[in-house]
């Protein structure tokens, strides 16, 4: 009987090399040139190492994604085009800086849209989500998942922010990309597009008066270093979506983008979790870094609310109209 257990052990334990290295055998040696605006200790930067970390076990260490911080390898648009041309693998940055290949992401820019977190991820992984990012694929963009970057807040120079009256005249940077534009310009303010990559300087030259990002951020980002007032808005939900280069990937067999999908998804949840747990923290350090916290009203939001939607309606009828019902019908579903 001993023997019998013994040859089985065995035969299992080949079975299971002969497996893991037939699997192996099935990614070839790939270094991922995955590039990210912010730096290597902030939240996306923890993600992508935990991406790189996954995707190596998964591949039996031969596929090896290398994080390229601190747009190192360009800003947002730089690497998107970067993917399309083949020149880059892979990226995670905002779905706000895409408008200029998919128009219709800019719907994720609407201000007040999302309620809470549960709502964005179920939007965003459900079929509304999946679908806008599967038109990337067009246009030379694999999109695999989204990632958070989280509520947006704004940041400045000039004075605490807690009503509409108080943004008169700030100069705001916002991301390159009409809703932010409009947005804040209907609130009276100054807005200023620019790269993330420049805004640091922007801000300790006083090229801009304020910013506005989320609280993870405006942490990893040092901005507390150069901006005094922190206002709690929460005006828009932020995504982060992650690329591959379409002419990358077409080149890849099933079991590596099987891969690559699976450490994704495992990159997202770890992500969205570290990034909340972050975010609640990262109040009070910045007010430990000499930062004036105010939080605006509920009121103060509504009339925010109110005024932001001539850019909410210019939004939709410049071509955006049916992916503002698309999803507005699925926010409905979920707020019965
Ligand atoms: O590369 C930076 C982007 O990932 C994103 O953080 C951009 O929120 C952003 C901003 O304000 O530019």
């Amino acid at each position: 009987m001993k023997n019998i257990v013994k040859t089985l052990v065995l035969a299992l334990a080949i079975a299971g090399v002969t497996a893991s290295a037939a699997q192996a055998a099935d990614f070839k040696p790939r270094i991922i040139r995955f590039g990210y605006g912010l730096a290597d200790d902030s939240n996306q930067g923890r993600a992508v190492k935990f991406f790189a970390e996954d995707l190596a076990k998964r591949s039996g260490g031969k596929m090896k994604a290398k994080g390229f911080a601190n747009a190192s390898l360009g800003g947002d648009v730089q690497m998107q085009n970067a993917l399309i041309g083949g020149a880059q693998e892979m990226m995670v940055g905002s779905t706000a800086t895409l408008v200029g290949i998919v128009k219709d992401f800019g719907v994720y820019d609407l201000p007040f849209l999302f309620a809470n977190e549960t709502e964005a991820d179920t939007v965003l992984d459900g079929p509304f989500g999946q679908k806008l990012a599967a038109r990337l694929q067009d246009k030379g963009l694999v999109g695999l998942v989204y990632w958070e970057n989280g509520f947006r807040n704004l940041t400045n120079t000039k004075r605490p922010i807690t009503r509409l009256e108080d943004m008169q005249g700030v100069k705001l940077r916002v991301m390159q990309n009409p809703v932010y534009i409009d947005m804040f310009n209907s609130f009276g303010a100054n807005a200023v597009p620019l790269p993330f990559s420049e805004l640091f300087t922007a801000l300790e030259t006083k090229t801009v008066d304020g910013q506005e990002n989320p609280v993870n951020t405006i942490q990893s980002s040092k901005f507390y270093e150069v901006q005094k007032y922190l206002s709690i808005t929460k005006h828009v939900y932020s995504p982060w979506i992650v690329i591959a280069s379409k002419k990358w990937w077409d080149g890849l067999n099933a079991n590596e983008k099987k891969a690559l999908q699976e450490s994704a998804l495992a990159a997202r949840d770890f992500e969205r979790k570290d990034s909340r747990a972050a975010a609640v923290k990262a109040v009070e350090y910045l007010k430990s870094k000499g930062m004036q916290v105010s939080v605006v009203s509920d009121h103060e939001v509504g009339r925010m609310r109110d005024k932001a939607k001539p850019a909410f309606d210019k939004f939709a009828a410049d071509g955006g109209a049916e992916v503002v019902k698309d999803l507005q019908a699925e926010l409905a579903k979920l707020r019965k």
